[in-house]
């Protein structure tokens, strides 16, 4: 079985190697070099460009090097096969770490400290416990629900807020449109790891940023096109939000003439909060050719009505 690998961020060099280890006998074809199209029974892609999986005619599978599936869903040619998305102990890791230095940040107050170095103002607030600042976490999946796990183990107020009722223990669950209005209402931090579907669009939105506490601080680590970014800039303008950390945005890379560049309360890091390592994703990778190769039903398949 041949095996197509599309990226053009990740490390074909390592990802090859880190397979190889544990399937000696694949044929790994990295694009563009990749031979007979007709061979290929497989594809490991992120971002690969429309049409490219459909010009494959004995493909059977698709795997994710990401989580997210959306920018793959969007492709009108992608075939109607089943389609993996990446389950992985480095990126779940990784996300939970990027969050919860996001929220140490905001709860001991560095936001409000960076904009008083500004001023050359010395002013110092007096720390409060953890379990004083509450964190919304919107997705409490593979990512989100250990992202929460992990905040709560650090002793802040968690809460969570999925499309299904959840259960995650030391977090407060919260689901669907009923459930929304009181999760937003004890966030003071939100943090937003929904997946980007038809219904989580444009979500954050200026009615939702608006039914936050007063002065709320927004880390959204899902998918630009979930946030309205007028509304966000109107509402840290007002004042109504304090600040907001984004790694993800809607026109990745952000354009040089964007203003969130130089807002005063936006912090940019770019699409960098989790990474799946290839010493640990191959394994699942591994695995799910393993079971395509005898049959056996695959891992990790994305529901496409739901998407996600
Ligand atoms: P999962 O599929 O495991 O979890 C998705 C969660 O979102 C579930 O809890 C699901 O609810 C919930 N959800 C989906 N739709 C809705 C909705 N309409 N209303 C309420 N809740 C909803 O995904 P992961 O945790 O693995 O990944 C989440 C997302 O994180 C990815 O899709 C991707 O966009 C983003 N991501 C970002 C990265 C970055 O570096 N910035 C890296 C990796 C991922 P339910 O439990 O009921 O199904
Ligand atoms: C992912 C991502 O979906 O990195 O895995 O955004």
């Amino acid at each position: 079985m041949a095996l197509l690998f599309f990226s053009e961020d990740d490390d074909p060099v390592a990802w090859s190697a880190a397979l190889r280890a544990r399937l000696p006998d694949l044929d790994i074809r990295i694009w563009p070099v990749i031979g007979s199209p007709d061979e290929i029974e497989a594809a490991l892609v992120w971002l690969p460009p429309p049409g490219l999986l459909a010009s494959l005619p004995r493909l059977r599978a698709i795997f994710s090097l990401g989580a997210g599936v959306d920018a793959m869903l969007r492709d009108p040619t992608l075939p109607d096969l089943p389609l993996c998305r990446m389950v992985d102990p480095s990126l779940t890791a990784t996300m939970a770490e990027y969050v919860l230095a996001c929220v140490l940040w905001y709860h001991r107050q560095f936001d409000l400290y960076a904009r008083q170095q500004a001023e050359r103002r010395w002013k110092l607030y007096l720390p409060a416990p953890a379990v004083a600042t509450r964190v919304g976490v919107m997705g409490l999946g593979v990512l989100g629900s250990a992202t929460a796990t992990a905040l709560a183990a650090h002793g802040f107020s968690v809460r969570g807020w999925s499309r299904t009722q959840r259960d995650v223990a030391g977090v407060a669950c919260f689901a669907g449109a009923a459930g929304l209005e009181a999760f937003l209402a004890g966030s003071d931090i939100l943090v937003c790891l929904l997946p980007l579907t038809p219904d989580t669009e444009d979500l954050l939105d200026a009615a939702l940023l608006g039914r936050l506490p007063e002065g709320a601080r927004l880390i959204q680590v899902g998918r630009g096109r979930q946030l309205v970014e007028a509304d966000l800039l109107a509402a840290l303008d007002a004042g109504r939000l304090a600040h907001a950390t984004l790694d993800v945005v809607r026109e990745e890379p952000l354009p040089p003439a964007h203003p969130f560049w130089t807002h005063p309360r936006i912090r940019l890091t770019p699409h960098a909060a989790s990474y799946c390592q290839p010493a640990t994703g191959a394994a699942s990778v591994a695995e799910n050719i393993r079971r395509l190769r005898d049959g056996r039903p695959l891992l990790h398949v994305v529901d496409r009505r739901r998407g996600y």
